[in-house]
């Protein structure tokens, strides 16, 4: 890895204008990311434009410069001569309108810690031993020398904090609590954020959880837990993307529960499923990508066709064979 940084860094040192990418659907790791490597970029005289596909989700906000993101709108044209892609497995997480925003000559920099991640940089810099992409892009800029300002770390810590489950996921290394200790000596207040992170959710949230928890259904003798956002309850709540990140966490907290999985139908009929194991002979990583998915081995995603009972019957059953007896 420490090769492909310096190669990066080579490359970074060459471009003046830098296209700064995340996946659709952007959770919390992919726009502290891209927003806190977009303004070190900035410091040091790039010229930085932040795509996605999707925004910001309202959740994030507060996120200091998290209006720099800007949706990539059919038929525009970014000029860039480099492109940094953050969080993302495949350059289809990316999107189609993303990629056509941008010149197909510009080299690309793929940083992520996905263990499905297909290598799709011109360098790639992944590290699956890293809980959330944030905590690479802090090596990045460590071994860079950018400075971290209160507003970079911000975004970092709200990146890696998303994506450990507040420092408390398995993955959650010492390295990733000096990190987030350089982070709080920049500025991070850290009462103040974990309020804007986890304490700051709109009313339809947890009506939206009410609903779901309704006809929660548990499998396999307590080991499984699962919910269905359907199309009836996202249109009766209004519910965007980002609403309900995270909400598997909470069927997950399950005593009895090793696999805890969130389906919801998505308009157009497919159906997102967002898996979370807390053993790792339960790999739901793979499982997810038996329905061409990926992510990490304890939590991972795949898009299935509907009905969306359909989905959630085949699912389960590729669960039920590898939950441990
Ligand atoms: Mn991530």
């Amino acid at each position: 890895m420490k090769e492909q940084i310096t190669k990066a860094l080579e490359l970074l040192e060459k471009s003046n204008s830098v296209a700064v990418l995340s996946h659709d659907r952007p959770d919390g790791d992919a726009i502290g990311s891209v927003v806190g490597l977009g303004l070190m970029l900035e410091a040091v005289g790039k010229r930085v434009t932040i795509l996605n596909n999707d925004g910001v989700p309202h959740t994030l906000h507060f996120l200091p410069a998290s209006d720099r993101v800007t949706v990539a709108a059919e038929g525009a044209f970014y000029e860039v001569d480099l492109i940094i892609a953050l969080d993302s497995a495949g350059k289809d997480r990316i999107g189609d309108r993303v990629w056509n925003c941008l010149p197909e000559k510009a080299p690309v920099i793929n940083i992520d810690h996905h263990v499905s991640n297909t290598a799709y940089g011109d360098i790639n810099i992944i590290d699956d031993s890293s809980p959330a992409t944030g905590e690479i892009v802090f090596d990045l800029a460590t071994a860079a020398g950018w400075k971290v300002t209160k507003e970079v770390a911000e975004n970092l810590f709200a990146a890696i904090s998303t994506d450990t489950g507040s420092f408390c996921y398995p993955n959650t290394t010492a390295k990733t609590f000096r990190a987030a200790a350089q982070m709080i000596e920049a500025g991070v207040d850290v009462g103040k954020i974990n309020q804007q992170l986890y304490e700051s959710f709109p009313l339809k949230r947890v009506e939206c959880i009410r609903d779901l928890l309704q006809d929660m259904k548990i499998s396999f003798g307590g080991k499984c837990a699962s919910v269905r956002l359907t199309a009836a309850i996202k249109k009766k709540l209004n519910l965007g993307p980002g609403d309900t990140e995270g909400v598997v966490d909470i069927i997950r907290a399950i005593d009895t529960v090793i696999v805890a999985v969130f389906f919801e139908e998505l308009d157009g009929g497919k159906i997102r499923v967002s898996s979370r194991s807390k053993d790792i002979s339960a790999n739901v990583g793979r499982i997810c990508e038996s329905f061409g998915g990926g992510g990490h081995n304890l939590a991972a995603g795949a898009r299935m066709k509907g009905p969306i009972e359909e989905a959630e019957r085949r699912f389960l059953e590729a669960v039920g064979k590898v939950l441990p007896t």
